[in-house]
């Protein structure tokens, strides 16, 4: 209950923060966006990892204040990026199954994109596998809707769920991301190898992009360029990051 206070409290004085973690495409080598990924800054000097703050968030309904506040934040500095120079930059944002319940999304988004300018076909909507299976009558009508903004959708920590092929092939999805517990054991677990490839494969089936998630040695980097992997993100590449450490990032792409 405490924490419950501190939590509104925190909302309410805007303390939610993006920090920013890299997409890179593995062919060519360029940096395809970046993932907005919620930090709190508590007013004692302390950050709070989501880990220890969504869950409860999530229990209270403050996630849909706090997912909103991440959003329009990154929203914000992405654009000042594009700005520089960087205008082909994605953004990834994370939705939580209960902001994926709420009937006010679409209307949501719809209202951040306007305020903040941001290009929709730049916005990639993350949800994971099991929100997306919860109820898939909502999730087919909301995923059509995004969509039908121009807003890509990726499934996070695809591998840990239970979605059929079925399913997948009839949602409108642009990207899967390898969950990182399969990636954490590659390339010398057998298991971990095949099921990778076999998610790489089906994807291609589908005509959906892969990503890696959790990405941490050059062996685990050359097993999916070498699985044909479109897409990585990781500590090998860059952790979440400050806004300036990010654009500092950002730049030496230039
Ligand atoms: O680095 P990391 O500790 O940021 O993230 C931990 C978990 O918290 C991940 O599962 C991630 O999807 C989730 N998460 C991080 N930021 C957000 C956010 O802004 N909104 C939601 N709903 N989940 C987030
Ligand atoms: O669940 P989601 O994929 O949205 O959250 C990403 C989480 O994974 C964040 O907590 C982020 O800090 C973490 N993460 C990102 N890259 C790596 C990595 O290379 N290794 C590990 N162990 N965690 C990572
Ligand atoms: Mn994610
Ligand atoms: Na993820």
């Amino acid at each position: 209950m405490v924490m419950e206070n501190h939590l509104r409290r925190a909302a309410h004085l805007h303390e939610f923060q993006a920090y920013y973690q890299p997409l890179v495409e593995i062919d060519s080598g360029r940096l395809s966006g970046m993932e907005a990924l919620a930090r709190w800054h508590r007013d004692d000097g302390t950050t709070v990892p989501p880990d220890e703050f969504i869950p409860l968030a999530e229990k209270t309904g403050l996630i849909l204040t706090i997912g909103e506040q991440v959003i329009r934040d990154a929203c914000r500095q992405m654009c000042r990026w594009h700005a520089d120079g960087f205008d082909h930059l994605g953004l990834s944002v994370n939705i939580s199954s209960i902001q994926f319940q709420d009937p006010g999304l679409l209307d949501r988004i719809r209202a951040l994109l306007d305020e903040t300018t941001f290009p929709a076909h730049l916005l990639t909507v993350e949800i994971t596998e099991s929100a997306a299976m919860d109820n898939v009558g909502h999730t087919l009508s909301t995923l059509q809707s995004l969509r039908a903004m121009g807003i890509k959708i990726a499934i996070d920590d695809f591998g840990t769920g239970y979605s059929s092929l079925g399913y997948l092939k009839r949602f409108p999805v642009d990207l899967l991301k390898i969950d990182k517990s399969f990636v954490v054991d590659l390339p010398g677990d057998a298991d971990a190898s095949a099921i990778a490839q076999t998610i790489i494969s089906m994807s291609r089936t589908l005509n959906i992009q892969v990503a890696a998630e959790g990405v941490e040695t050059e062996e685990q980097y050359r097993f999916m360029k070498e699985h044909q992997c479109h897409k990585a993100q990781g500590f090998l590449f860059g952790r979440p990051m400050v806004a300036a450490a990010a654009g500092e990032f950002i730049s030496r792409f230039r």
